[in-house]
C-alpha cells in the first residue's frame, strides 16, 4: 500500500479531533515513513533525488490538505456536539425567587424605635446574659422583690442570668454617659413563664430613658402622648393611671384610645374603648445614683413597652406564639 493510500484509509477511521492530531504526528513527524523516505534521499543520485523529491513532496503536500479537511470536519463536529450538549431552553420556567420581609416584631420594633429617634433619641443596645446587679440591684429592687425569684427568672450563676427586661442597657447607659442621656433600648428579654396565648419565655421590649436638668412628669406625658399619635394616629388620646414599678416614682400605666374603633368598644379594646401600651415613671433617685448622677441637680423619665403586646394588637394576632413558630403563612403576611 502506497504512503498516501494508507494515510487516506487511517485518516477515514479517525473520529476526534485528537486521533487526527495523533495521525499527523505518525504520518508527518520526525518518525513517519514520509521522513525516513526524505532522509533516505541523501545517497541518490542527483536525477533520482530530483524525480524522488517531486514525489514525496506532491504526497507530502497531498496529505496535508486531507489533514487539513479532517481538521476542519472534526472541530465542526466537536463545535456541534458542545453545543447540543450545553443547549439551554429558554422558554422553561424559572427557578422563582421568593422574596423575604420583615418578621412582624422587627417591623414593629422599627416603627417605635423610627418615632423616637424623630424626637432625638440614640438607640442603645446590650447583652442577653447581664448581671443580677444590672438587672435587679441597680435598679432598687428590694432583695426580696418577687421578680427575682428563680421561678420566675433564668439564672445562669448566681449573679449572672438572662434579662427580664431591657433596663440593665439603661442602667449600663447611665453608668458610662454624663446627662442629658436620652436613649431608648429595644431587645430580647427572658421570664420563666409557660407559654400561653399571652405569654412567652422569650419576648421583646423597648425601654426609654431621659435624664437632663428640670424634667417633669409633663415631659413624660408630652413625649409618650406625641409618641402614641404618632404610632397609632394623630387622633389618639392617652391617659395615665397610677401604678407602682421599683425603678420609677411615681409610676404610671399609659392607656390609649383604641386604634380600631376610636374609643366607641369593639373586640381589640374588649369594648373598654381604652388599651394599655406602657408602664413608665419618674425615675427613682436610687437609680440615678448608680449612675453617680447628682439627683438634685437631674431628673429624669423612663418608660417600657411590650413589642409583642403592641404587635398582636396592631396586627390583631390573638396567640403570641405565632410570632415564634416560623410558619411562613404566618410570617408572609406582614410586608
Ligand atoms: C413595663 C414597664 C418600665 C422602666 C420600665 C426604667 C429604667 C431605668 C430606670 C427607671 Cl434605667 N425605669 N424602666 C420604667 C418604667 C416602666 O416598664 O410595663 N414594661 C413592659
Amino acid at each position: 500500500m502506497t504512503i498516501l493510500q494508507e494515510a487516506k484509509e487511517q485518516l477515514n477511521k479517525a473520529s476526534s479531533v485528537g486521533e487526527t492530531e495523533e495521525l499527523r504526528v505518525k504520518i508527518l513527524g520526525k518518525k513517519g515513513k514520509l521522513t525516513e523516505i526524505l532522509r533516505s534521499m541523501g545517497s541518490m543520485s542527483p536525477e533520482e533525488r530530483k524525480e524522488f523529491g517531486k514525489m514525496a513532496n506532491s504526497v507530502r503536500s497531498e496529505i496535508e490538505s486531507l489533514l487539513d479537511e479532517k481538521f476542519t470536519e472534526m472541530k465542526e463536529r466537536q463545535k456541534a456536539a458542545k453545543f447540543k450538549e450545553e443547549r439551554i431552553d429558554v422558554t422553561e420556567p424559572g427557578i422563582k425567587i421568593s422574596l423575604g420581609s420583615k418578621h412582624p416584631i422587627t417591623i414593629t420594633i422599627d416603627e417605635i424605635s423610627k418615632v423616637f429617634m424623630s424626637m432625638g433619641y440614640s438607640i442603645a443596645e446590650g447583652p442577653e446574659v447581664e448581671t443580677v446587679f444590672n438587672n435587679f440591684d441597680a435598679l432598687n429592687a428590694g432583695k426580696n422583690h418577687p421578680s427575682r425569684d428563680l421561678s420566675d427568672t433564668f439564672y445562669i450563676t448566681d449573679d449572672t442570668l438572662l434579662r427580664t427586661q431591657t433596663s440593665p442597657v439603661q442602667v449600663r447607659t447611665l453608668m458610662k454617659q454624663k446627662p442629658p442621656i436620652k436613649v431608648i433600648s429595644p431587645g430580647r428579654c427572658f421570664r420563666c413563664d409557660t407559654p400561653d396565648a399571652t405569654h412567652s419565655p422569650m419576648f421583646h421590649q423597648v425601654e426609654g430613658l431621659l435624664v437632663d436638668e428640670g424634667v417633669t412628669m409633663a415631659d413624660l406625658k408630652g413625649t409618650l402622648d406625641s409618641f402614641a399619635k404618632k404610632m397609632f394616629g394623630s387622633k389618639t388620646k392617652t391617659k395615665f393611671r397610677p401604678h407602682h414599678f421599683p425603678f420609677t416614682e411615681p409610676s404610671a400605666e399609659m392607656d390609649v384610645s383604641c386604634f380600631k374603633c376610636g374609643g366607641a368598644g369593639c373586640r381589640v379594646c374588649k369594648g373598654s374603648g381604652w388599651i394599655e401600651i406602657l408602664g413608665c415613671g419618674m425615675v427613682h433617685p436610687n437609680v440615678l445614683k448608680v449612675g453617680n448622677v447628682d439627683t438634685e441637680k437631674y431628673t429624669g423619665f423612663a418608660f417600657g413597652m411590650g413589642v409583642e403586646r403592641i404587635a398582636m394588637l396592631k396586627y390583631e394576632v390573638d396567640d403570641i406564639r405565632l410570632f415564634y413558630e416560623n410558619d411562613m403563612r404566618f410570617i408572609k403576611q406582614f410586608k
